[in-house]
């Protein structure tokens, strides 16, 4: 291809190679060039919103030649190549980013601040993309940035929803939902309308021969929707590479249109027809952790994985290599089972289309797959109505049933004597109506399925999948425990923090090795480091207080410790022991002599956090979080000793406002339900200690960081499972502090006491599943140990050093390598 160019064309175009910034001149001439021409504005009516755009149209230009010269390499070595499948990218704002990944802030800095603005200003007029719901699209967001920076041949798809999560308001204490319309002003995204996929929905198979006698499935009629390529540039820190997200949108295919009725004036159902092809990719679905079975979602799944498919396979081709090299040039990753289907997708197009044997087919799929669980709850493994996918994929069901028989006969094969082994690893659930479990679809069809830290994947292949380890053997089952993004995480979010790192450490080259960070340990001791330390901590504390006085107009003494929940709302993750205990304190307090009260540690609990729409008793439990901050924050009693907040729409761009003010932060979950956790590993990274049970990452975060410098409480998973049993079949007291705070709520000292008869139902009358009692006296001491040693702040601040200087293992560049090594046998690609 480089050579069919001539010398003097070739010449003309690279003459005009532009680079980064070099100086503050350079970044102010490409802004106002931005603010004059593109968006044909001036000095007069330039405001912080146009600059915004201006600033980002200009860095935008940097990362695409970067960009375009990654996909050129990439094709160039004809490298092998990982496609990350998620439905879900948390990518929050992407200037900042963009920023300090081209190395170019303090130039940004100093030309905004000549042309008359504050770069926060202008970083703070972004609007996040929040394609997602929480942990398992964050951590897809900071893979591609791991996988850019380490220079990996790397491709994210997802799907470019119109409306993202949902903004959350609070009224009268009650979570209220707003839509999220992201997309008036969009930057970061390029339109591809060359780049188009047609999608085909509903219609029969029918039977045929081909040429040589064979017989071959035709998958014909129903409809068709037309699938858009919307690529985001996704730039690596301190590195050329730029990758690729491609995200797919879906419009009414060219044909769909009818004229004819248009004409006619039947304008309704012509746009009718329109409007039902744009609502494949209209919306994300607001639950984490619960699947509910609508036929939209599933149509979302196909959609989007048949579009990457169709869009892997095409540039595979390209190469002219045959079919059984495939799994040597493509590596496909499943975020959880949502993507599960192109599984089925792929054996359909090499066995129906490329016209490939089954077996040899299969062997090609099997070994391109990896699957990663992110859960055991049962209401979150995925099920499909044989029915419905029947209806909507006749073909795929058919591959389904083969794939499922020539499975079951394996292990039948293997295990004459197991009777009950076919049922319980059956593709199909043999159930009223009968159901597809994705889960198994996706073991069977994957050569390697992990889960994402220690516990999870024991866990993982002691119950859901304990059949298959006994069918695959053990070496199909791996662990890669989760990681964060340094360069977001630290760096972006905490900068003076970041910057007192990089002066001990020798530079920023943490952010890229982050096991440098053990360096810290020799400056434990030292007093102007630890000095430092603490004015950061302070400093960011101020900042989270100003913004609680501004939005919630509560005033909160930035020397209290600050205690902070924030992950989306979940019966699971326990924010109702958390408001409980909150609760008990304040009953404490209450009871107590002025003088006694005046030895007590001040506190701000922070709350914040999304709950699915239809999940009531996560709505009922924010209501519970305003109300008892209503009483609390007023109380003259009590003032700086407890505040209660609950800050609106947490989101990505607050979690970096607020991860960073954090004293301690709480992980709370019932043992052996949260899969991992991401936060926990954000909260200590930014200098704050933790509160937690022995759940997820807690327990390889204990083991890093020490257990001195940790607060675990709790029953350990191995009990739970006893504990419920007992709960249900034999006595079950509630724990007497408990029992105290449900007789304040319900004597009405939070409002109308109805209003939580179910959250205190659900742990007094129906088997407190999730342990509330069990754990309540044990959260509630570790809380007093907290306050006792918040008090001896030299001891407190020694263990928050030893911590960050521990916690190297948990950047996700790690387990990106973890996943090209032990995963997809792929290597980086030199710049
Ligand atoms: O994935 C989370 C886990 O709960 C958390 O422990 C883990 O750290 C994180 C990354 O591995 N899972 C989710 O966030 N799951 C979802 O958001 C979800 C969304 C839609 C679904 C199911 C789950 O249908």
């Amino acid at each position: 291809v480089e050579a069919s160019i001539p010398e003097p064309q070739r010449a003309a175009w690279t003459k005009h190679e532009f680079s980064g910034f070099q100086n503050k001149e350079e970044f102010e001439r490409e802004v106002v060039r931005h603010v004059e021409t593109t968006l044909a504005r001036s000095i007069y009516n330039c405001d912080e919103s146009a600059a915004y755009s201006a600033s980002s149209l200009a860095f935008r230009d940097r990362l695409v030649q970067g960009w375009n010269k990654t996909q050129q390499r990439q094709t160039f070595t004809d490298s092998k190549r990982i496609y990350y499948l998620s439905l879900e990218f948390l990518m929050g704002r992407a200037l900042d980013n963009a920023m300090l990944n081209l190395g170019a802030k303090e130039v940004a800095k100093e030309g905004l601040a000549e042309l008359g603005f504050r770069i926060e200003d202008i970083v703070g007029q972004e609007h996040d993309a929040a394609l997602g719901n929480g942990g398992l699209g964050r951590l897809a967001a900071c893979f591609l940035d791991s996988m850019a920076t380490l220079n990996y041949p790397a491709w994210g798809y997802g799907l470019r929803y119109r409306y993202g999560i949902f903004k959350q308001e609070i009224i009268d204490g009650y979570q209220v939902e707003v839509p999220d319309y992201w997309l008036d002003f969009n930057p970061w995204e390029f339109p591809r309308h060359d780049v188009t996929v047609d999608i085909q929905f509903y219609g029969q198979v029918r039977k045929s021969q081909d040429e040589n006698g064979k017989t071959v499935a035709i998958w014909e009629g129903g409809e068709t929707v037309t699938a858009v390529a919307y690529d985001v540039p996704t730039p690596g820190y301190d590195t050329p590479s730029t990758n690729n997200l491609r995200l797919w949108s879906s419009k009414a295919a060219s044909g769909e249109f009818d004229f004819q009725k248009f004409n006619s004036g039947d304008y309704e159902s012509s746009v009718a027809d329109q409007q039902r092809a744009e609502t494949i990719s209209a919306v994300l679905y607001p639950n984490d952790n619960l699947d509910r079975g609508k036929e939209l979602r599933i149509k979302q799944q196909y959609f989007w994985v048949a579009a990457s498919l169709y869009d892997i396979v095409r540039r595979f081709k390209k190469s002219k290599r045959s079919w059984n090299e495939f799994p040597d040039q493509v590596a496909i990753q499943l975020n959880d089972t949502h993507p599960t289907l192109a599984i089925v997708e792929l054996q359909r197009i090499l066995i129906d289309v490329e016209g490939l044997e089954w077996d040899e087919a299969w062997n090609i799929v099997t070994s391109t797959f990896g699957y990663t669980n992110h859960t055991v709850l049962p209401e979150a493994l995925e099920k499909w109505p044989v029915g419905l996918i029947q209806h909507l994929l006749p073909r795929h069901l058919q591959i389904i049933y083969d794939i499922n028989l020539f499975f079951l006969q394996s292990v039948e094969k293997r295990f004459p004597e197991d009777r009950d082994i076919l049922r319980r690893v059956s593709i199909i659930e043999e159930s009223q109506p009968k159901m597809v479990r994705m889960a198994y679809l996706a073991v069977v069809g994957s050569h390697k399925v992990n889960g994402v830290a220690e516990l999870h994947s024991d866990l993982i292949q002691t119950t859901i999948f304990k059949d298959f380890v006994t069918i695959f053997g053990e070496d199909k089952f791996t662990n890669v425990t989760n990681g964060i993004t340094p360069r977001r995480w630290l760096h972006q979010a905490n900068p003076r923090l970041s910057e007192l790192i990089a002066s001990k450490t020798g530079g920023y080259e943490f952010l890229k090795d982050l096991t440098l960070l053990n360096k810290l340990e020799l400056f434990v001791d030292d007093k102007t480091f630890r000095k430092e330390w603490a004015e950061i901590k302070f400093a960011n504390k101020v900042r989270l207080a100003k913004y609680i006085k501004s939005t919630l107009n509560v005033n909160v003494n930035p020397a209290a410790l600050f205690d902070v929940q924030v992950k989306r709302i979940h019966e699971y993750k326990r924010q109702q022991l958390n408001i409980f205990g909150v609760i008990h304190r304040y009953l404490t307090l209450k009871a107590m002599s002025p003088e006694e009260r005046k030895k007590q540690q001040p506190r701000v609990s922070i709350f914040g956090g999304k709950a699915a729409p239809g999940y009531w008793m996560a709505k009922q439990i924010i209501h519970l979080i305003n109300n008892v901050g209503g009483v609390v924050n007023q109380d003259p009693d009590i003032g700086d000793l407890l505040k209660v907040i609950f800050l609106e729409d947490y989101n990505v761009s607050k979690a970096e406002m607020i991860i960073p003010a954090s004293d301690l932060s709480e992980h709370i979950s019932t043992a052996g339900t949260e899969a991992s956790g991401t936060s926990n590993m954000k909260f200590v990274l930014n200098g704050g200690l933790i509160i937690g049970t022995c759940d997820g990452a807690n327990i390889e975060i204990t083991r890093e960081i020490g257990q001195e410098n940790i607060f675990l409480f709790g029953t350990l998973s191995e009990d739970v499972e006893d504990l419920r049993h007992m709960h249900t079949y034999g006595e079950h007291p509630i724990d007497p502090n408990l029992a105290k705070v449900f007789d304040a709520i319900q004597g009405g000292m939070f409002g109308e006491p109805n209003d939580f008869n179910a959250m205190i139902s659900a742990v007094r009358d129906h088997g407190d599943y999730y342990l509330v009692s069990d754990d309540f006296q044990s959260y509630i001491d570790t809380h007093k140990m907290v306050d006792t040693e918040y008090q001896n702040q030299e001891e407190w601040i020694s263990k928050c050093i030893r911590s960050v200087a521990r916690m190297g293992f948990f950047s996700s560049d790690r387990c990106i390598n973890e996943y090209a090594e032990g995963i997809w046998n792929i290597e980086p690609l030199a710049v």
